[in-house]
Parts: C-alpha cells; structure tokens; sequence
C-alpha cells in the first residue's frame, strides 16, 4: 500500500540478502505447501465445494513451483527446517479444527488469515523484489485474492451460524500471526519489507474481508483486539 516510490536499488547478490532470502524463501514454499495440503482438505470437509477447492490446491501448489524457481535463481538454498518450524502452530492448529470437522476455523485460518498475510507480503515484496521473483510474485497475487474470496463468500453465506467459531478461532489464531511477524521482521526488512507496512496491510485486508462476512465495524474493532491481547 505505501510503497508506491521505488526503493533505492537492493543488491540480490548479496551473503546478507540470500542469508535473509533463505529463510524469506522458505516460508513462502512452506506456506504454499501448507496452502495446497489445506484445501485438499477443506474440499473433503466441503464436499459440495469440492471442484473448486481442488482448482485452489493446485494454484498453491503452481506458487509453490513458481517461489523455488525464484530461490533457484538467486542460487539460494531455502532454510526448510525453520519455514517447518515457522507455520507449525498456525498448521497445527488447522490439524486440530480439520479433525474435529470444523470448517469455520478451516476457513478462518487458510482462506482468511493466511490469505491476508500472503496478500500483504507479497504486495509488500512486488516492489523490492528481484525482476525474476516480480513477475512471479504479481501472478501469484492475483491468485491469493481468489483464495481469499472463496473464504468470504462462504462464511457470509453461512455468516450466522458461524459467527461463535470465528471469534473463538480469531482470538486462537490471531496472536499467532503476530508472533510470525515478529520472528521475521529483520530478515523481511533486509528483502526491503518493513514490519510496520506489513501490519498495515494485513489489517486493511484482514479487516475488510471480515466486514465483507458480516461483522460489524464495532465487532472488527474487537476481534482486531482479541488478537492483539492474547
Ligand atoms: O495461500 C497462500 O498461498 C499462502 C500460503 C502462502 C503463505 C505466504 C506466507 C507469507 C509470509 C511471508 C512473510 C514475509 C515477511
Ligand atoms: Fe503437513
Ligand atoms: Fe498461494
Ligand atoms: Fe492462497
């Protein structure tokens, strides 16, 4: 949102930028893994969705391709073991919900939270990102906002009944994206992506997707604060 202006030329060859890269890189691959494992999922939960949650998986499977392509061409080797770790609470507790059949915090986790991060990440990334990894990076996009409205769509269909698990799975889930934030704040701002934006976009999306279900602006005010507390 506020990196309209260019940043001042990054230099991609750098041991500090691919030192930052490997971690950066892998948590999207991981995060792209994750994303396709989840809709598989979620389409065996959503049965009468389950067209259209295949298609999804294999976008994220596509992205996942397209970001090892973009580690290949900087010749940086993805710090897999940390990206495990990194998505392992937020996987964790997708596990948990997809195992006791709950498709509302399915939902919320994959399709809005997760979404909404990727969304602002890679918005973030599109204007300091290597040309190789740009391109990449603007298809991508465009794809996470198609994830991230099938999310809304059913959730504001099914907004009533809903409603209880999703300020539960908000108030679980939220804080984690914090936490997330924080552990790569420095590596992120040696890729040029500062925290500050990040946060800001992922609340601006977050937020409206939010309202779009059907939470009013006096409800967004207080699931953004249930996150920020726990
Ligand atoms: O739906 C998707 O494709 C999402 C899985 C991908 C996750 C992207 C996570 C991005 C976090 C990057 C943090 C960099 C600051
Ligand atoms: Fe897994
Ligand atoms: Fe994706
Ligand atoms: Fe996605």
């Amino acid at each position: 949102m506020q990196q309209t202006v260019a940043s001042p030329a990054i230099d991609f060859q750098t041991e500090t930028y691919k030192d930052a890269y490997s971690r950066i890189n892998a948590i999207v691959i991981e995060g792209e893994q994750e994303a396709y494992e989840n809709y598989i999922q979620l389409a065996q939960l959503l049965p009468e969705q389950k067209e259209e949650l295949i298609r999804l998986s294999k976008m994220e499977s596509r992205h996942k391709k397209g970001f090892e392509a973009c580690g290949r061409n900087l010749e940086v080797t993805p710090d897999m073991e940390f990206a495990k770790e990194f998505f392992a609470q937020l996987h964790q507790n997708f596990k948990d919900a997809y195992g006791e059949g709950k498709v509302v915090t399915c939902l919320l986790i994959q399709s809005l939270i997760i979404e909404c991060f990727a969304i602002a990440a890679y918005n973030i990334y599109i204007p300091c990102a290597d040309p190789f990894a740009r391109k990449i990076t603007e298809g991508v996009v465009k794809d996470e906002y198609t994830h991230l409205n099938f999310g809304e769509v059913w959730l504001k269909e099914h907004f009533e009944a809903s409603k209880a698990e999703l300020e539960e799975a908000n108030r679980q889930n939220l804080p984690i994206v914090w936490k997330m934030l924080n552990q790569v704040e420095d590596d992120a701002r040696v890729l040029g992506m500062e925290k500050e934006a990040l946060v800001e976009d992922f609340m601006i999306s977050y937020g409206e997707a939010l309202g779009n279900i059907g939470f009013t602006s006096r409800e967004l005010m207080r699931l953004s604060a249930h996150g920020l507390a726990a």
